[in-house]
């Protein structure tokens, strides 16, 4: 058995999506913030993202994340987080897991009932707080990056000349979030494939007309998920859709789409401070999330605009650990994808 590298990884899903933790193997990322380092490692090591997301070790809606050493004091590790579509700023379900992970494995000191994680994400600290139970990691709370609505009622016309109206909201990453109504479809698993073309259409022509920009990280920028509530969603209970570029669905319900859809529902006045918001995957898996407070995103140069401080909920379980090698003749030392 021949390597030119060899990553150790332990894998999980959370709530049905997987998160593929890289524990070992990568090294220290150059950057002085993991925000940086997100930004090095797109320029410099993106072969490491395909290899490991990519077929034939990955596929087509594959996820995960790489532990580094924190790049803050107030920090216990770093995350910088890999999916096919890119890296993400913040990833909510790879949170879960990476603190199911980090407990189930003994990497941090894990007290009972609850074990407290922070880790400094691209997009910002996030903290873990793991429900442990004889060793198990039961349920996670994080909380999330500060998060805010950009806009309500706003206009794209598709390139089937069809007009829609959606909210664009952030929670770690942007998000289009709009009645899946609009496009005349069912919410059925039957018609994905139409769910996805029209998710990908609205996503394009945001990023064509006014791609938006994070008003203190300019790195965070795009609309690259599109958030297709099912009939009935309300404040209470929503149900959805979530199309991601370059073109699959989150199995899990989205922890930084929750925290974006809490933001936006607020911003409406449907959901207040300390409400229970549930909110269901394609796949029918909850995630619960309330807002705790309010706060201000922005700088005296951007100005602020107003924001909400989520928490989301969820669970993720170990699926396997494995270490992954690359044979200096294998023909796809980046993987590829059909
Ligand atoms: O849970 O934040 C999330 C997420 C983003 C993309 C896939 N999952």
């Amino acid at each position: 058995m021949r390597s030119k590298l060899v990553l150790h990884a332990v894998d999980s899903h959370t709530e049905g999506m997987p998160t593929r933790v890289i524990t070992g193997g990568v090294g220290v990322i150059q950057g002085a913030t993991m925000s940086e380092r997100r930004t090095h490692f797109m320029q410099h090591l993106d072969d490491l993202r395909t290899l490991l997301m990519f077929e034939p070790r990955g596929h087509a809606a594959m996820s995960g994340a790489i532990l580094q050493p924190p790049t803050r004091p107030d920090a216990d590790y770093g995350v910088l987080f890999i999916e096919v579509s890119g890296c993400l700023p913040m990833c909510g379900h790879g949170t879960i897991g990476v603190a199911t992970v980090l407990v189930e494995t003994g990497m941090v000191p894990v007290t009972e009932p609850v074990t407290r994680i922070r880790l400094d994400t691209p997009a910002g600290l996030v903290t873990a707080e793991v429900a442990v139970r004889d060793g198990a990691a039961e349920a996670v709370t994080l909380h999330m990056v500060p998060s805010f609505a950009v806009g309500l009622d706003r206009k794209a016309l598709l390139p089937d000349g069809r007009t829609v109206t959606y909210d664009l909201a952030y929670g770690g990453n942007f998000y289009a979030i709009l009645p899946l109504e609009q496009f005349g479809l069912p919410f059925d698993r039957a018609a994905k494939n139409e769910i996805l073309a029209a998710g990908l259409a609205l996503m394009h022509a945001i990023n064509e007309e006014q791609p938006p920009v994070h008003p203190t990280d300019p790195t965070i920028t795009g609309c690259h998920h599109v958030h297709l509530l099912a009939p009935g969603s309300t404040a209470a209970h929503s149900r959805h859709a979530m199309a991601i570029h370059p073109g699959w669905f989150d199995r899990s319900p989205c922890g930084t789409g929750t925290a974006a859809r809490m933001a936006q529902l607020h911003a409406r006045g449907e959901l207040a401070l300390h409400q229970d918001f549930v909110n269901e995957s394609f796949i029918g898996s909850t995630f619960t999330g309330r807002l705790i407070d309010t706060a201000e995103v922005g700088s005296p140069e951007t100005g602020f605009v107003p924001a909400v401080l989520p928490t989301v909920t969820g669970r993720a379980w170990i699926t396997g650990t494995a270490q992954y090698l690359l044979d200096p003749t294998d023909p796809f030392p980046a993987g590829f994808l059909v």
